[in-house]
């Protein structure tokens, strides 16, 4: 289990950490969380809904700003990979790596940006495990941009700066779910979001009410063809709609009208394969939503968690041995439900759980399935500025 500082801690060691780098305090400190997504996964760009909450774990960004036109980036987590690159010549891909997530945002607000900036970070989101670490960090990043510079700009509007950033800057063709629940969850809630038209809802989530947690297991694995894969994926789920004559997947509600792309071919089995997939798993979104506030027993969630992992790993093909590994020890280990969660190709699943075996899932997992960490995930807060 991994413990998160307070908020007044958090913020102590960035501004402290700050003024050690940069020989004066900063001008305030944002912070914004790491995800898990309780179902809906690849719906996102599809046009379906999702259903995240946001973790206590957060990435904070410290920030001055500067009047020599520069951007100064360290973070204390990639000890000496500073960067520093005049913000008129920020362009995609330079700078790289972790600083290119924070270059991002700032060249997306680049006309506003006019004397420069410095910025430290630090976290605790796990990298490289699914929950969503880079969103965090643009979502940190463009919060204090617009309280910094006084930007006109709502919660959709910086989910939007934080998407473009990893889209556009750093190259990774993403949807709006990552930097969707950082900015728009609220703690003790999943966000139910329809990508489509964003219209959202916030879904009370006391699991703990119920004796039951939400478990978090990183596999300790990113395979590499991650990046590769998510495109393609996305690629195949763009041909299936064109070939169904929809805009986007979503917009075809039942796994029957999927049937015309079974056209005999080896291409056309695969693409039904993708599209069911996602067409059932917007689906599990609303019954998820629908066990959770119909005021029964919440384990029934366990059950569909599972067949969406089951789709996930032989429809949409995204799993791999360690996460099916992982879910199978959770199971038989006593959870009600488990599945692989993000973007699939390594990070990690969820298992619901009773709270009373949390330890003893978390140990099988870990000893049986070589699991790296785990956590009890608490609903916590969206994007905010630190005390
Ligand atoms: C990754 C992406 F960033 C999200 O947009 C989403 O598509 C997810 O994979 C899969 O649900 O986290």
């Amino acid at each position: 289990m991994s413990e998160v500082p307070t908020d007044e801690e958090a913020a102590a060691r960035a501004v402290a950490a700050f003024t050690d780098r940069f020989g004066g305090p900063p001008e305030g400190v944002w912070a914004a969380p790491g995800r898990v997504n309780v179902i809906g996964e690849h719906t996102d760009y599809n046009g379906g809904a999702v259903l995240p909450v946001a973790l206590p774990h957060t990435t904070r960004a410290a920030v001055a700003r500067r009047d020599d036109g520069r951007l100064v980036l360290a973070s204390l987590q990639h000890p000496g990979a500073d960067a520093e690159v005049a913000v008129v010549d920020l362009a995609p891909g330079s700078p790289g790596g972790w600083a290119g997530y924070p270059a991002g945002v700032v060249a997306e607000l680049r006309d506003s940006v006019t004397g420069g900036l410095s910025l430290l970070v630090d976290g605790d989101v796990p990298a490289g495990a699914g929950l969503s670490s880079s969103a965090a960090l643009e979502c940190a990043v463009a919060l204090a941009l617009r309280d910094l510079l006084g930007l006109d700009l709502g919660p959709g509007d910086l989910v939007d700066v934080a998407r473009r950033a990893e889209n556009d800057f750093v190259g990774a063709p993403t949807g709006i779910l990552d930097q969707s629940a950082s900015v728009l969850c609220t703690a003790g809630h999943a966000l139910y979001l329809q990508t489509r038209d964003r219209r959202s809802e916030q879904v009370p989530l006391d699991l703990a009410a119920a004796g039951l947690a939400l478990l978090v297991v990183d596999s300790g694995t990113t395979h590499s063809h991650a990046e590769s894969g998510y495109g393609d994926r996305r690629r195949e789920c763009e041909e299936a709609a064109r070939r169904l004559g929809v805009e986007l997947l979503c917009d075809v509600r039942d796994v029957a009208d999927l049937a015309p792309l079974d056209d005999g071919d080896e291409r056309g089995a695969l693409l039904l394969r993708r599209a069911r997939h996602v067409v059932s798993e917007d689906a599990r979104v609303r019954e998820v939503v629908g066990l959770l506030g119909g005021g029964g027993d919440p384990r029934a969630v366990g059950p569909v968690l599972t067949a969406g992992h089951a789709s996930l790993r032989d429809d949409f093909e995204v799993s791999v041995p360690e996460l099916d590994a992982i879910v199978e020890t959770a199971l038989s280990a006593g959870a009600h439900g488990a599945r692989m969660v993000g973007g699939g190709f390594g990070g990690s699943a969820v298992a619901l759980v009773d709270a009373a075996d949390a330890d003893a899932v978390a140990t099988a997992v870990t000893e049986r399935a070589g699991a790296t960490r785990s956590f009890v995930v608490v609903p916590s807060a969206g994007a905010r500025r630190l005390p």
